[in-house]
């Protein structure tokens, strides 16, 4: 049974590895930050028979020990300051987590390896925010990095210490540059779940308007399930190397509104829309969109779920979960009235 130890298990695209890498048979272990970190139960429903273990990406002891205790034959290092807004309100945690942290994995497996790091595969979640101010469309493994926020610049990082881990000591380290993916499990404060559950919330009367930034911004948006399948391929390959994944589409944010209100039969969304200058980016990434045929050619990976399905598959998850919020908050309330009558 390979064992994989997984950093940023709790996040959206750890819980979707986690599922994949079970199905196929892996022992899985997965870092947990925090004291009391309250979305352990949930990680334990999610994924039954993993082993969480403590640790957190700014302390290197606590990787060391991880590593000792997982004796993994691969590492995906998942974990980060993953929301671009936040690292320029916290552009310092973001540089120790998104990327020194990078760096404290690898010297984590170097350490615990004793220098044979190439027995341990490592994964590293590097990011199309590198690309940035983009050079060239689409962008793929060899375009140029500018990246735009904090977030984008510790990536860069994390993602040359992963190239220069495999060149000065062999490491088995490999950088998948992923493009924006997304499912009903994405973090409330990313635009594409912002708006599905606006949306639900506006359909089901629980919500007015949706607060948005720059509508403009266009992205290449994929489904976060299909793109851990490429995470496995990539360490499965004998050969470490980059990889860019990503669908080939882009939309706008605009797209994305109009997707979403029409599945709740809202032709024209203006009068829900506030724009709000509070989500305005000091520099923002404009246009994304990605050339995988690398990715195709040598992992034979192709992304399944389309642009649509995607955002429809939010939106109806949304519902569900709106729905059964209310119905709740209503059982509430009839028995706080019946206690009172
Ligand atoms: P996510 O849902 O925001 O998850 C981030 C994870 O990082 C969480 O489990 C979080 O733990 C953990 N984390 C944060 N700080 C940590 C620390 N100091 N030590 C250890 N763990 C820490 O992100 P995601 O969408 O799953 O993305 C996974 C990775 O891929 C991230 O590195 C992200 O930057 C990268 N990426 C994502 C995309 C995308 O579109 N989703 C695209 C390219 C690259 P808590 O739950 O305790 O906060
Ligand atoms: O959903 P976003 O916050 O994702 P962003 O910045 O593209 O970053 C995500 O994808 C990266 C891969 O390219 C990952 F590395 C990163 O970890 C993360 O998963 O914003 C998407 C676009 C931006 O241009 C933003 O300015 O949507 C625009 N936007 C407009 N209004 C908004 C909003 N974004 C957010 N979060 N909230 C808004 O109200």
């Amino acid at each position: 049974m390979p064992h994989a130890l997984i950093t940023g298990i709790t996040g959206q695209d750890g819980l979707y590895l986690g599922e994949l890498l079970i199905n196929k048979g892996y022992e899985v272990f997965g870092l947990v930050r925090g004291q009391s970190n309250p979305k352990v139960a949930m990680v334990e429903k999610t994924l039954p028979g993993v082993q969480l273990l403590e640790g957190d990406l700014t302390d290197l002891p606590s990787l060391i020990g991880a590593v000792e205790i997982a004796q993994p034959d691969e590492v995906y290092n998942l974990g980060a300051i993953s929301f671009v807004g936040l690292s320029w309100r916290q552009a310092e945690l973001t540089g120790e987590t998104t990327g020194i942290g990078v760096l404290r994995m690898l010297e984590a497996i170097r350490i615990v390896a004793s220098d044979e790091m190439g027995g341990i595969r490592f994964y590293q979640a590097s990011s199309s925010e590198m690309f940035g101010k983009v050079r060239e469309t689409p962008q793929r493994e060899t375009t140029p990095f500018h990246p735009r926020s904090p977030y984008g610049v510790a990536k860069t990082f994390g993602h040359y210490i992963t190239v220069n881990y495999r060149e000065s000591y062999g490491a088995h380290a490999v950088s998948g540059i992923l493009f924006n993916h997304e499912s009903p499990r994405r973090g409330v404060e990313f635009v594409t779940r912002k708006i599905s559950r606006g949306v639900a919330r506006i359909a089901l009367g629980a919500q007015e308007k949706i607060a948005l930034g720059n509508l403009e911004a266009r992205r290449d948006w994929g489904f976060a399930g299909d793109y851990v399948d490429a995470m496995w391929r990539m360490l499965q390959r004998d050969t470490a190397d980059d990889y860019v994944v990503a669908t080939g589409e882009t939309h706008s944010v605009r797209e994305l509104l109009d997707t979403a209100f029409s599945h709740v039969g809202i032709d024209d969304w203006s009068p829900y829309i506030v724009q709000d200058p509070r989500f305005l980016r000091p520099a923002e990434v404009d246009v994304l969109v990605g050339d995988a045929s690398k990715a195709r050619d040598l992992l034979g990976w192709r992304p399944a779920v389309d642009f649509r399905t995607l955002v429809e598959m939010m939106v109806d998850a949304d519902l569900t979960a709106v729905r059964s919020d209310l119905d709740r908050e209503d059982a509430t309330l009839r028995g706080d009235a019946a206690q009172r009558a």
